[in-house]
């Protein structure tokens, strides 16, 4: 069966640009409900450990240099079939392929600067929350 939780981040470029407010209201107006969330910047040795499983790609450096460059909003989420629900809301990678209406289709820059994380396992979801919220296991 699949989860109710999924972990998000709204990511620098959206934080910079001011679009957090706006994307935390099409989360919470989508029906997920928050259950944990900070407002924190990731070192560069913090952003390289997070996106460990991504260490061979050619994209590597680059957004580990990118996601420590500023504040991000790291959340826990609660919704039935959160996870699949959730890459539903925040749209393909690239944003030039994310449907029309998705977070990304609506705040990313680009396929970078894409302006949100989320989850796409249940087991996922449970690591990249331990990362920022010690106390996950409540949840
Ligand atoms: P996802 O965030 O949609 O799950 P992943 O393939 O897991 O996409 O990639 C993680 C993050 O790495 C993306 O959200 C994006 O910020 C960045 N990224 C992915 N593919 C590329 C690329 O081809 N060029 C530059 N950055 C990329
Ligand atoms: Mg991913």
């Amino acid at each position: 069966m699949a989860g109710n939780i999924t972990f998000t981040m709204i990511k620098p470029d959206a934080v910079g640009a001011g679009n957090s407010g706006a994307i935390i209201k099409m989360i919470e107006d989508s029906g997920f409900k928050i259950i944990a969330m900070k407002y924190t910047r990731l070192s560069r040795k913090r952003a390289e450990q997070f996106y460990m499983v991504h260490k061979e790609r050619p994209f590597y450096n680059d957004l580990c240099d990118y996601m420590s460059s500023g504040n991000i909003i790291p959340m826990i989420l609660e919704n039935n079939n959160a996870v699949e629900d959730f890459r539903k809301l925040i749209g393909a990678t690239n944003p030039q392929d994310a449907a029309e209406g998705t977070i990304r289709n609506l705040f990313a820059e680009s396929i970078e600067a894409n302006a949100i994380h989320g989850s796409d396992s249940d087991e996922n979801a449970g690591i990249e929350g331990s990362f920022f919220f010690s106390d996950m296991e409540r949840f």
